[in-house]
């Protein structure tokens, strides 16, 4: 194992437990795939916060790690071969964590890819799209006259909700009735659509059945309680 202190972003945020794998990020939707995957698999991990309000994210420490100054960030002092790995993108923090543990992530060749293909719907959808409707609904874009942006996003956000509900017809994850990293990417984004964006009305969430029974059975789950509150907000 090298010292992770080797890694400028540990200046910053100084490791307590140096041989754990250490996680830079906050609980929005994107940080919280990896606290709830940590959480879910059980493998050791130290949490540092990445404060928006300090614009921390932005810091020379914080981008030593990722240049494109956003969390989830991880830094895995075991990585492949003993040596350190720093890693940024949720869905390729998703994918190494369920290597790593040998979970969540079906073995199978095929339908490992299919896992992997539902975690890019969410990754240049779901999130993408979710994340374009907060803006138009509940932040600066809200306040704008012309609605044609703010229907664009959520016209696509119901197809997205459409195409995903559709899946879920007949089956308890993603993966049928296996649970996989492709719902750990993708329910906290459903999540925040409909509770913190408060969109559910503009999307006609009720119609989706399917993915309102998913994202009950998922907010159930402990680790997922858990891993929506790591790290903890100042
Ligand atoms: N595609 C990236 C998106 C990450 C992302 O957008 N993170 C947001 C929080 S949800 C962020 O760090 N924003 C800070 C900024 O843009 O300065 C991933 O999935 O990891």
């Amino acid at each position: 194992m090298t010292d992770p202190s080797t890694f400028p972003i540990t200046k910053k945020w100084p490791a307590r437990h140096p041989e754990r794998l250490q996680l830079y990020s906050l609980p929005t939707p994107n940080g919280v795939k990896a606290s709830i995957m940590l959480e879910e698999t059980g493998l050791p991990y130290e949490v540092h916060l990445v404060s928006f309000e300090k614009n921390d994210q932005m810091s020379p420490e914080f981008l030593s790690l990722n240049p494109n100054n956003k969390i989830p960030a991880i830094l895995d002092p075991q990585g492949p071969g003993g040596q350190p790995l720093a890693l940024w993108e949720s869905g390729a923090i998703l994918i190494y964590l369920a290597d790593k543990a040998g979970q969540l992530l079906p073995r199978d060749p095929a339908r490992r890819y299919e896992t992997i293909q539902w975690l890019m719907f969410q990754m240049g959808g779901v999130g993408p799209m979710f994340g374009q409707v907060g803006f138009f609904v509940k932040f600066a874009g809200k306040d704008f006259e012309d609605k044609r942006p703010r229907d664009r996003y959520v016209n696509e956000a119901r197809r997205l909700l459409a195409v995903l509900d559709g899946r879920l017809a007949g089956r308890d994850w993603i993966m049928g009735d296996e649970y996989t990293i492709a719902d750990i990417a993708t329910f906290p984004w459903v999540r925040n659509l409909v509770g913190y964006y408060g969109a559910g009305d503009l999307v006609e969430f009720e119609a989706f059945a399917n993915v309102k029974r998913v994202l009950e059975a998922f907010l159930a789950r402990p680790a997922v309680g858990r891993g929506l509150t790591i790290p903890k907000r100042d």
